[in-house]
């Protein structure tokens, strides 16, 4: 196949966020069954997980219809908590930055829990501004926020990140529908 067909082609989503945030555990609910592996410490992911996820059919030609390859990824956390320097090293360090720097679309997941941290807001900002790279904020975790925490960090991204916002869960799999369909208008894009 052509190369630069095939790049055309392909749509690829990188989901990215701290360590712990559910980043895992949001791919296995996209896909409806596990493919990554989710545990409650963090430092699970540790090289990029990457899945095809199918072909979509898009635009208004239905003699010619546009077709897109969407391929997800699921990328270990590249910081813990606010320190400023990534916690992986060599080879893995460098497939992530591969990856975010040939996404698509980014999916940046914040722990409801925890909240938004500087350390993801630095590299939400050079995502968006020096790689152009269009985001998606989802706040998982959303099972465990009271309503008055919900607002607080809806307050917080769209402040700090200049963004809305999508409340997930992979619990009770609150937003999944809403996340899908704000990727494909994406796709559409
Ligand atoms: N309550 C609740 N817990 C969640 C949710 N999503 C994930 N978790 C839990 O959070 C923990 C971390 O989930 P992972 O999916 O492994 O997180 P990750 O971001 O992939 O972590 P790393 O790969 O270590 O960077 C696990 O104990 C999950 O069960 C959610 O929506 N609600
Ligand atoms: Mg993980």
């Amino acid at each position: 196949m052509d190369k630069g067909l095939y790049s055309d082609n392909r749509f690829k989503v990188v989901i990215i966020g701290p360590e712990n945030s559910g980043k895992s555990a949001l791919l296995n609910a996209i896909f409806g069954k596990n493919i990554s592996r989710v545990s409650e410490v963090g430092g699970t992911t540790k090289k990029p997980v990457k899945k095809f996820w199918g072909k979509v059919k898009y635009g208004k030609s239905k003699k010619e219809p546009k077709i897109k390859n969407i391929s997800f990824v699921d990328l270990g956390g590249l910081f813990s908590g606010e320190k400023e320097s990534p916690i992986m090293v060599g080879k893995t360090l460098e497939l992530t930055y591969k990856e975010m720097k040939e996404a698509d679309l980014i999916i940046h997941v914040v722990d409801g829990e925890k909240g938004l941290l500087k350390s993801f807001e630095k590299i939400h900002h050079l995502l968006k501004y020096r790689y152009q790279k269009p985001i998606i904020v989802v706040i998982n975790k959303c099972d465990l926020l009271e309503y008055s925490r919900r607002n607080y960090l809806k307050e917080q991204v769209e402040k700090r990140l200049n963004s809305n916002c999508i409340f997930t869960s992979t619990i009770t799999y609150e937003g999944i529908t809403d996340l899908m369909n704000n990727i494909m208008n994406f796709l559409k894009k």
